[in-house]
């Protein structure tokens, strides 16, 4: 059985890559195992950096292995914002939403494209690393949509779907996000790390 520590403090991200993990041969523990870790300031200037420093310092303290996701949103009309300071934009997910459509109010549809980026990082406790990044592509609504997930769920258009990821839920969102592709790329790399044993 492999312990893995998921090292986010985002419940919404804890049931995505809970659902994902979800295996016999895993046991997933989260923050609340550990009610003691430390606050991780995340100043990395790439999301690999940053999903590197949560992944190993929170292994460092738990002696566990831990498996750590940094994400963002980057709109093409803000170049690339928030992107890194995705959750930094505002001190609730209403006051970042808002943020977001007031600075893409009157934007035609076509000049609305946007991505969400996830890397996520795979730490053991005697230093082996494992890297992953994916992302997903849509467009920013133009109103807040939906009751599910989490963030900017809201107002991230998926086009194949026309429908937000607050619309879709979070299976259908993690079967075609960039969370859930980084996510089932991780499982893939355990399997084969327990198939070599
Ligand atoms: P941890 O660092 O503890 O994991 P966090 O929420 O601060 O939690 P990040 O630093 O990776 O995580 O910030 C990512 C932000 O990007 C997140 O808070 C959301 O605002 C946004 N985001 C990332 N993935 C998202 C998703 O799938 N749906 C909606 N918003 C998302």
């Amino acid at each position: 059985m492999l312990e893995i520590l998921i090292a986010t403090n985002n419940l919404g991200k804890v049931k995505e890559i809970k659902d994902i993990l979800d295996s016999p041969e895993i046991k997933i523990l989260t923050m609340k195992d550990f009610p003691h870790l430390p606050k991780i300031v995340e100043d990395g200037k790439t999301y690999q950096e940053n999903a590197f420093k949560k992944a190993s310092k929170i292994s460092e303290y738990s002696g566990k292995i831990c498996l750590a996701d940094d994400s963002g949103l980057e709109i093409d009309y803000l170049k690339g914002k928030p992107g890194l300071y995705s959750s930094r934009w505002g001190s609730s997910d209403e006051e970042r939403i808002n943020k977001v459509l007031k600075l893409l109010e009157n934007v035609l549809p076509n000049k609305r494209k946007a991505k969400f980026v996830c890397a996520a990082m795979l730490v053991f406790p005697d230093g082996k690393i494992y890297s992953v990044k994916e992302e997903c592509k849509g467009s920013i609504e133009f109103k807040p949509k939906g009751e599910h997930g989490f963030g900017y769920d809201p107002i991230f258009l998926v086009p194949e779907y026309n429908k937000t990821f607050a619309e879709l839920g979070y299976k259908i969102k993690n079967q075609i996000s960039h969370r859930g592709k980084a996510m089932r790329k991780i499982v893939n790399i355990i399997n084969e790390l327990a198939g070599s044993e």
